[in-house]
């Protein structure tokens, strides 16, 4: 790629991440993958100045912290709260920092409404307000004092007979509501965009030029944050803190409550569900948090989160739209997915136009037909769902919706077996199998083939090129030219990564066929267990069952695979072509350094750092091994963000739980 090529590129992805960002209030990247790009976009254009365009982002007057106000790197990073979405995940954290601080006998909880707006920093010297920035990132966010003079429920001066030479204030600026609907009534009698919720006009209204405009906004702020450096003695917990902060003058919200325990925080949660909507702001959930300061020290943080707080979401919206089709979905195992699409609608900051119907039996209980209006909700980062059918606003003349009895994509015959929920296609050669079969293999954790993603190989498909997985690797560079979207190096640079995955292990390999129940850790174990795929295709049940972590399902499965003629012509079909299908030595000996010799471990939830992947490469290379479920034989349970139901069956075998840092410390030499 040229430079022009790429700074074209960042280019557009910049402005493609700021418009889902600051337009659609649906971020597509990370903000320091944001300000990565950034960072190389400003590095080329230094380099090559004639190549600045005037739509560049590095020209936009705001568009980085240092432009119109300065950046303000914070004392105190502000961290973002950990999310729960119901009250059972809220149980979780409690059971996570209890595991963690064993030792704490009686916490108390403050719990406060969350404020839909925006986060600001305030500092205070001798009674005097000197600054105010913007979260920002967390760490470096922008001064915007003289916008935030404006707010009347921000006190200038202290009310405090001996102020402190310094504090810091933290809270939430927002608009409440009516001043919300007043603005956007305001643009839209210019002519203007409408700003999506209350949190983005507040947001948009502190970064405002123009204090006069801010002014006119009237934002307001609750304070919830105290920081007094050099006074720890004098505030022991929130909950002082918050008595605290309104002696001083601020504006705390009343609605704050002191809980003996989780009980206490459910029912607070429970009781402002419906009262909420009343209130003359928007708010999103309830912020919990561990009341006493020394707590709170005990627990301290993650990378991302503090660990004695979380935000406890009400459940999110759910929005109107019609029904304009519904159609299935083949997959890669041959399950059938039915899927509503609809006329496009804003749903939680993004614009959705599908939603999952999950099976038969949820089409036949919401009788959703063409033309319904029906309530779609997405809860957290799932796909969206509908959750009713609004029959009373049913057009005339719908027909019930009738499940396909044949596969859309190969025509054969769809099969339901008795008691369970899902259809399937099983024509080993459909056309929708085999394309999920074929993204599955060459996908990262798979063969991990370069340049082989969906659109490459449904052009493939379409242009009869291959037939199986085994044909990928009779691919020639002149079949390739044919089609439009290869030239001469991109044809050979896919050809030649096709030929450089013969050499992956064994382990991926066996992960890459797709075998029902094989996943990425089965896989590793079964090739470690049968090393060369003969021993593994001879394998029977039984033989298969002994291996630590293979249940009788698998077992079933693997050898159900190897019986299939198609399967079993596949094998050889790769063999000819010159892939291993066996590990040789190599492998299994590779960088042993034997710290974890005999050691057996579980993973279970999200690490701050390490991919699943990682860790267990790291574990193997010591020479320990992982399995999928906790028994007494499990050394350790490696247990990340959100973890299952594994960590408490650790927990009652007595089993060690390690955290990331503490399982890297055992790595160390
Ligand atoms: C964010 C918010 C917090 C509170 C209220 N509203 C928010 N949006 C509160 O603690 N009362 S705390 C918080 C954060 O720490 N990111």
């Amino acid at each position: 790629m040229t430079t022009a090529d790429r700074l074209l590129q960042l280019r557009q992805q910049l402005q493609k991440a700021s418009y889902a960002y600051y337009v659609l209030d649906a971020p597509i990247m990370e903000d320091s993958v944001y300000d990565q790009l950034y960072r190389e976009l400003q590095k080329l254009e230094a380099e090559n100045p004639e190549l600045i365009t005037p739509d560049s982002p590095t020209q936009r007057v705001g568009e980085q912290p240092a432009s119109q106000f300065s950046a303000v790197t914070h004392n105190i990073p502000l961290y973002s709260l950990e999310n729960a979405f119901n009250v059972q995940e809220l149980q979780q954290w409690q059971e996570r920092w209890q595991r963690i601080a064993p030792t704490i006998e009686k916490a108390e909880y403050v719990c406060e409404l969350k404020i839909d707006g925006s986060a600001i920093a305030l500092t205070y010297e001798n009674g005097l307000l000197v600054r105010g920035v913007t979260r920002g990132d967390g760490t470096t966010g922008e001064e915007i004092s003289q916008n935030i003079k404006t707010i009347r429920s921000i006190p200038l001066k202290l009310n405090l007979d001996n102020p402190p030479p310094t504090v810091e204030v933290r809270g939430e600026a927002f608009l409440p509501l009516a001043e919300f609907n007043r603005i956007n009534q305001e643009r839209e009698a210019q002519g203007e965009s409408l700003f999506a919720n209350p949190r983005n006009a507040a947001a948009g209204t502190l970064r405002q030029l123009d204090s006069k405009i801010v002014h006119q906004r009237r934002l307001q702020f609750f304070a919830y944050t105290l920081h007094l450096p050099g006074q720890e003695e004098q505030i022991q917990s929130q909950w002082q803190a918050l008595e605290y902060l309104k002696k001083a003058g601020f504006m705390v919200n009343p609605h704050c409550q002191l809980c003996e325990d989780l009980d206490g925080v459910v029912a607070y949660f429970e009781d402002w569900e419906g009262a909420r909507q009343r209130l003359p702001y928007m708010t999103d959930g309830v912020v919990v948090k561990i009341n006493q300061y020394p707590l709170q020290s005990e627990l301290g943080f993650t990378q991302k989160f503090p660990r004695w707080a979380i935000a406890l979401k009400y459940p999110a919206e759910e929005t109107p739209t019609v029904v304009k089709a519904i159609e299935v979905n083949v997959g890669r195992t041959g399950a059938v997915t039915p899927l509503a699409v609809m006329e496009p609608v804003q749903l939680a900051g993004t614009t959705v136009q599908r939603a999952t119907l999950h099976n038969q039996d949820r089409i036949r209980e919401l009788d959703i037909r063409v033309g319904d209006t029906v309530i779609i909700r997405k809860a957290g980062e799932i796909i969206p769902e509908v959750v009713r059918v609004m029959t009373e606003l049913r057009p005339e003349n719908t027909t019930p919706y009738i499940f396909p009895s044949h596969c859309p994509a190969c025509g054969s015959p769809l099969v339901r077996p008795l008691e369970e929920a899902v259809t399937r296609c099983v024509n080993s050669s459909c056309s929708a199998i085999l394309q999920g079969s074929l993204i599955h293999w060459a996908s990262r954790n798979a063969l991990d083939i370069q340049g082989l993603g969906e659109k490459v190989v449904i052009t493939l498909l379409e242009n009869r090129l291959v037939n199986s997985i085994a044909d990928l690797y009779r691919l020639q560079v002149e079949q390739l030219l044919a089609l439009e979207r290869f030239a001469q190096k991109s044809a050979e640079k896919l050809v030649t990564a096709i030929a450089a995955s013969k050499n992956q292990p064994w382990s991926r390999i066996l992960f890459g066929l797709g075998i029902r129940h094989v996943g990425q850790v089965n896989a590793k174990l079964l090739s470690q267990q049968f090393p060369t795929v003969e021993k593994l295709s001879q394998a029977s049940i039984p033989d298969l069952e002994g291996v630590y972590g293979i249940g009788p399902e698998i077992a079933e499965a693997v050898v159900n695979w190897f019986r299939n003629p198609g399967n079993q012509q596949l094998i050889q079909d790769l063999q000819e072509l010159g892939l291993a299908l066996a590990d040789h030595g190599i492998d299994q000996t590779r960088t042993d350094s034997g710290k974890l010799r005999g050691k057996t471990f579980v993973l279970t939830g999200t690490l701050p750092n390490l991919s699943r992947t990682e860790a267990q490469e790291l574990i193997e290379q010591s020479g320990g091994k992982v399995t999928s479920s906790v028994s007494a034989k499990t050394d350790y349970v490696l247990l990340g963000d959100k973890p299952g139901s594994k960590a408490a069956k650790a927990e009652s075998l007595g089993i060690k739980l390690l955290s990331e840092v503490e399982f890297l410390q055992l790595l160390e030499p």
